[in-house]
């Protein structure tokens, strides 16, 4: 996406909404340590009060981040032609503005990937020519990282729950048929901003992931907000070390509502690009999605009616990004 004039840029822009500068920067986003002996009470307490927290001390190598950040950067700096012959997201593929297919649009560009079976067959990967093995490790190799240890969270937030069996949730991202994607998201800097009397512009419009969970990671970039509760929004303070995670609409119906995702935006930078890279932990699309047996009180009915991650999914990909998706699924 690079950006030729002024006016060619607002142009670009025109369809793109646009938002009110926030200033709060939230001190209060949770922090796990994920060796702290704490970690799988202090995962549900950050679940319970803002279906999102920070994880530091993970493990997951920081060779690993800045390997994939510099493919990514690689990828994304290409012409314009080039990346175009990546192949639209249908549903894996190189997105540019457009996000899904219901007419949203964001000043962001990506790529979705499937994370099962590995990165083997990306038509996009030809357009590394002669690098494609050089991405494709990088991918790989970060994926797998990332996925073990949301394997640990995972368990740690089932333990912290009560529930069992313990790897009730962990075994649907295990699964060789989960549903996960992943998907390496960037927001090229847009220096128009400022001629937009200072509002900013939506990089990545606001939404819910409709997964169990959302593995995130950036570059030291700011730009991402969650709503709070009372339906502020707040901006997380970047930090290229750590992951932030997300509750998921999926993990909402298993747990009867008593966590909730998270609705979340990206708002583009004017002087600096961002890079993100986001594991979506689903289950296997024939999975039923309905609250855990073992986290129901007695006498609790579930809160939706049941439905496959299939059903879920084909009604969310007809959705547009900002509705409640859930809404369709609650009973009445
Ligand atoms: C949000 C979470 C993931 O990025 C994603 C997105 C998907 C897409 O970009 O194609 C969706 C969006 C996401 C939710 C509603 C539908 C589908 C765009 C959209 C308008 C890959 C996903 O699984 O759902």
């Amino acid at each position: 996406m690079v950006v030729h004039s002024q006016s060619a840029a607002l142009d670009h822009c025109s369809l793109i909404k646009t938002c009110k500068p926030t200033t709060s920067v939230f001190k209060g986003i949770p922090v796990v340590d994920l060796r702290d002996p704490e970690a799988k009470n202090l995962i549900v307490k950050a679940c319970e009060e803002y279906g999102f927290f920070k994880l530091v001390n993970h493990g997951v190598p920081m060779e690993f981040f800045t390997r994939l950040e510099a493919e990514a950067l690689k990828f994304f700096n290409l012409p314009q032609s080039d990346k175009d012959k990546a192949g639209l997201p249908d549903p894996f593929g190189y997105g540019f503005k457009k996000i899904g297919s219901n007419g949203d649009v964001g000043w962001v560009e990506y790529l979705l990937l499937n994370t099962n079976p590995q990165i083997t067959s990306l038509k996009s990967l030809t357009v590394f020519r002669e690098t494609p093995e050089i991405f494709r490790s990088a991918v790989n190799d970060y994926i797998q990282a990332v996925k073990r240890m949301t394997f640990e969270v995972v368990e740690l937030l089932a333990d912290g729950l009560k529930i069992e069996p313990r790897d009730a949730l962990s075994r649907l991202l295990r699964d060789e048929k989960s549903d996960s994607c992943f998907r390496l998201n960037h927001y090229p800097p847009c220096p128009e901003l400022q001629a937009l009397g200072g509002r900013n512009l939506i990089g990545f419009g606001e939404h819910t992931d409709p997964q169990i969970i959302s593995v995130l990671r950036s570059n030291n970039t700011s730009g991402l907000q969650i709503c709070l509760r009372d339906k502020t929004w707040v901006s997380v303070p970047p930090d290229q070390t750590s992951f932030f995670i997300n509750v998921g609409d999926a993990l909402q119906v298993m747990t009867n509502g008593r966590l909730r995702s998270v609705r979340h935006r990206v708002l583009a930078e004017s002087m600096r690009s961002r890079v993100s890279m986001i594991y979506f932990g689903g289950p296997p699309l024939s999975e039923k999605i309905a609250p855990l047996a073992s986290l129901m009180a007695k006498g609790e009915e579930s809160l939706y009616e049941e439905f496959t991650w299939w059903e879920y999914k084909t009604s969310a990909y007809k959705s547009r990004l900002g509705d409640y998706r859930l809404g369709l699924f609650e009973k009445k």
